[in-house]
């Protein structure tokens, strides 16, 4: 009863968090500072919609069996664009000009645009991710509900932190938000690692990039999340966490595309020298974006 009665409290707390004191916004920011955020939020707007267009279109420059990979990265850029544009819109709308300093006007900055946002490009990237490591189709599955089910509760984890305005509470979340980050990453590693002896010639230095990549552009997340906890506070931390998140994001979301992209055309490439040029439906009942050689060859 006690518990039922205190969780309205708590979602109206997630919601109606005060902006003033959290960690990571600031009540004032130079122009300069809060220009590069500003601008920052445009840039991703604007990779992430060309992005959007590109991988819509170049669907028709790769075989059958790889085109709903293509379709996923359109879609995740999609969701994405329009988050950016909704937290470029809050962003202006949390600060205005007064004498020379921009200063916070009482609306609060929506940080749950960003979570949100993630809580569903992030399944998709796993499907993504999952689809280049040509397992055979009993595994995908399990490993895709291991996945998404850590991701899940990585980005739900994070949340409670990131609006917090105490320092332990933010560490707490965070370090429970870490433990699935560490086994989404540990287990992606590995399987990327272990479909590199499946995949043609000239795909393997495109996974083993693609790899570093997802190492990189994921880690620059929790590295933007602990700025307020090791020191840098105020507006370095405001500046740090949002410009953070938004290099990963174009990082993890467009640029990772792009690699999915080049995997996809690859392999259409190897499937025409095999004489199977376009794949079948029966080929590629799902996002089959690599189990094609290892089909072709059995
Ligand atoms: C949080 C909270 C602090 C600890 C960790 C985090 C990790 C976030 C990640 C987000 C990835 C998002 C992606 C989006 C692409 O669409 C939640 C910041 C570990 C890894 C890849």
């Amino acid at each position: 009863m006690i518990i039922a009665s205190s969780l309205p409290d708590l979602a109206l707390a997630l919601i109606n968090d005060d902006n003033i004191n959290r960690l990571s916004t600031v009540p004032s920011l130079s122009s300069s500072q809060f220009n590069l955020i500003y601008n920052g939020f445009s840039f991703a707007i604007a990779a992430m919609f060309s992005s959007a267009l590109f991988f819509f279109s170049a669907q028709a420059q790769v075989g059958q069996k790889y085109r709903l990979a293509l379709l996923v990265s359109a879609i995740v850029v999609s969701i994405a664009g329009y988050h950016y544009f909704r937290i470029f819109n809050s962003w202006s709308e949390a600060y205005s000009l007064q004498n020379g300093v921009y200063t916070l006007t009482g609306v609060p900055f929506n940080d749950a645009y960003r979570y949100v946002d993630w809580l569903l490009t992030v399944p998709l990237l796993l499907v993504e991710t999952v689809a280049v490591l040509a397992l055979p189709g009993t595994e995908t599955k399990p490993l895709l509900t291991k996945l998404v089910g850590a991701s899940i509760l990585m980005i739900a984890f994070g949340y409670p932190g990131e609006i917090s305005n105490d320092f332990t509470t933010r560490a707490i979340w965070g370090t429970l938000s870490t433990i699935p980050f560490a086994y989404i990453l540990y287990v992606l590693w590995v399987e990327l690692s272990k479909s590199l002896e499946r995949q043609p010639e000239n795909v393997q230095g495109l996974v083993r990039s693609m790899r570093l990549l997802l190492l990189l552009s994921w880690g620059v997340y929790p590295i933007a999340y602990i700025l307020p906890l090791i020191g840098i506070t105020g507006t370095s931390a405001t500046v740090g966490v949002q410009l953070g998140y938004t290099i990963a994001d174009v990082l993890a979301k467009p640029i990772f595309g792009l690699y999915i992209f080049a995997i996809a055309v690859a392999k259409t490439k190897f499937d025409l020298e095999q004489g199977n040029a376009f794949g079948t439906e029966q080929d590629a009942p799902e996002l089959d974006l690599v189990s094609s050689p290892a089909k072709a060859q059995s």
